[in-house]
């Protein structure tokens, strides 16, 4: 990699960080040990399935924006999910005619619209089926095999089904109760009618998408799993928020104590569906930082990008297969912004994790707790645009604390560093990002190259509150060797 004379620049403006007084932490990669697998697909988005119904357009979305085709193909391959509480009230409308409940009715065109956008961006698409509509206490197929005709005659592909949303929260949402044994036995009559239609013998089927696992709703997943769930789901979800979109503060998003919290609820669903589905992949089938919607001027800055890296960090050591982002449009945990279609900070991390993140995943060790840096470690990503060697480590790291925090390699001495750093440009609730000091913006709707600054340092020194990649091209580790 050519060093240029502005990377020169950042390295000297970094190291000068050094004379600060902070805290050195010296971090090693448990290379021995591959602890899980990732592939490219791990990192997807959502779209709310409120936004399907007439009235509300997509809620502006621009389907046809070279800005949000672009900006989708940067994210490409990709699963776009589209389910959420509306999903469990929609019916399918081919027509589109004669609808005297438009708010509730998603039609033909409007299915055109998304599977045509998906296409064109090479992502992959996910749907939640209606399972309120219910007939003697059993789902009823009937308009989804409609929607299943219509899909088939376009000649659509679908990367997964899901039927319902946050089942576990029907009661307090829609006053009706589904227990998790009947929400199996449905599961299973689903998968069996996707094995009999032509053309969905293989689409996967993604559920039971519980709001949380924790307290009651760990029994409604096993008797999910019981009642008949186990022999029919392909991937199993579950969704996370770490609080509440009223009333979170700007604090909650550097708190590691609330970042470890999701540890213990991916041990909970984990726990419970390897009893029954041992093999079968688990993902969360929708997550963000806060739920309603995000915290408006917190959830779509900077600063979100603390709890979104932490996630995709904890998500892929724990053995997760997939992490779908609430969302790409739309509130304020969006990853484009709702008016502009401009990419906020966190649509550039993810693209930067899409880059640079690898499938084999492992563990890290540091000389300070977890509450001042929290590191992860993968091989790094093959990929043409940089031409990282087999054997390569990406690491990334969050700094939660005002601490500038000098980290040192003991087993990568003397080896080049590429540094991918982020840091707002004006505060933890900066819209916009900088990557190795350049703010990052589209220029005429393209994707800036995300070039990295070389150092030859084994330390390397970064502000308190931020976070980024670091790789080790020339770490020659044996399991990544072979990627
Ligand atoms: C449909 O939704 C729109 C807003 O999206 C609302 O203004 C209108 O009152 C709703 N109509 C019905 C019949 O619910
Ligand atoms: C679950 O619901 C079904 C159908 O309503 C009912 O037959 C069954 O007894 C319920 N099971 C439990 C454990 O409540
Ligand atoms: C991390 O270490 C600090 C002392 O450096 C201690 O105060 C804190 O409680 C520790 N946190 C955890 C989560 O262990
Ligand atoms: C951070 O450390 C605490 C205390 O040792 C532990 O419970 C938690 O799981 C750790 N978090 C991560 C993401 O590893
Ligand atoms: C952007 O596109 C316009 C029109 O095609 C062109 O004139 C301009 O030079 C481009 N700007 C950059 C920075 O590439
Ligand atoms: C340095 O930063 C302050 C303020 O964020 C914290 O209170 C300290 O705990 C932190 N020190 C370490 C070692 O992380």
């Amino acid at each position: 990699m050519k060093v240029t004379l502005s990377a020169l620049i950042l390295v000297t403006t970094v190291i000068s960080h050094t004379a600060t007084a902070g805290v050195n932490v010296s971090v090693t990669v448990l290379t021995t040990q591959v602890v899980s697998f990732i592939d490219e697909l791990f990192i997807g988005v959502t779209l709310d399935a409120h936004l399907l119904p007439a009235p509300q357009h997509w809620g502006g979305l621009d389907f046809n924006s070279p800005k949000v085709q672009a900006l989708a193909k940067g994210l490409a391959p990709c699963y776009l999910r589209i389910g959420g509480t509306a999903g469990d009230g929609l019916t399918f409308d081919p027509t589109g005619h004669g609808t005297a409940d438009v708010n509730h009715t998603f039609t033909g065109a409007t299915w055109d619209a998304v599977n045509t956008f998906v296409r064109d961006v090479n992502w992959k698409f996910i749907f939640g089926l209606n399972v309120l509509k219910r007939k003697e206490g059993h789902w009823d197929p009937t308009n989804a095999k409609e929607l299943l005709q219509y899909n088939s005659e376009k000649g659509y592909q679908l990367a997964g089904l899901e039927l319902g949303n946050e089942p576990d929260i029907f009661p307090g949402k829609y006053h009706i109760t589904v227990n998790g044994s009947q929400l199996g036995m449905d599961f299973y009559n689903f998968k069996k009618l996707l094995k009999t239609t032509p053309g969905y013998a293989a689409t996967p089927v993604i559920g039971p998408d519980m709001a949380s696992v924790t307290g009651y709703r760990t029994q409604f997943l096993a008797d999910f799993f019981t009642g008949g769930g186990d022999k029919a789901v392909d991937r199993i979800t579950f969704h996370q928020y770490y609080t509440n979109g009223h009333t979170a503060q700007l604090s909650d998003f550097t708190d590691s104590k609330l970042m470890d919290y999701l540890v213990s609820i991916i041990e909970t669903g984990l726990h419970v569906s390897r009893r029954t589905n041992p093999l079968t992949p688990v993902w969360l089938g929708e997550t963000s930082s806060c739920y309603d919607g995000g915290a408006p001027g917190i959830s779509d800055r900077y600063v979100a990008g603390f709890l979104w890296l932490d996630k995709l960090g904890i998500a892929a050591r724990m053995g997760l297969k997939a992490v779908l982002r609430q969302d790409f449009y739309a509130g304020s945990y969006a990853l484009i912004d709702t008016d502009t279609f401009d990419p906020l900070p966190d649509y550039w991390l993810t693209v930067l994790y899409k880059r640079l993140v690898g499938g084999s995943v492992f563990s890290v060790e540091a000389s300070v707790n977890n509450s001042t840096i929290r590191a992860y470690a993968h091989c790094t990503k093959p990929s043409i645009s940089y031409g990282y060697m087999p054997g390569s480590v990406t690491m990334y790291f969050l700094l939660p604390t005002d601490n500038t925090t000098s980290i040192t390699f003991p087993q990568f001495p003397d080896q080049p560093v590429d540094v991918f750093w982020l840091t707002p440009v004006d505060g933890l609730t900066s819209k916009t990002v900088a990557l190795n000091n350049d703010p990052l913006t589209l220029v005429n709707n393209t994707l800036p190259e995300l070039k990295p600054y070389r150092t030859e340092r084994n330390t390397v020194t970064f502000p308190g509150k931020s976070f980024g990649f670091l790789v080790f091209p020339e770490a020659d580790v044996a399991a990544c060797s072979s990627q």
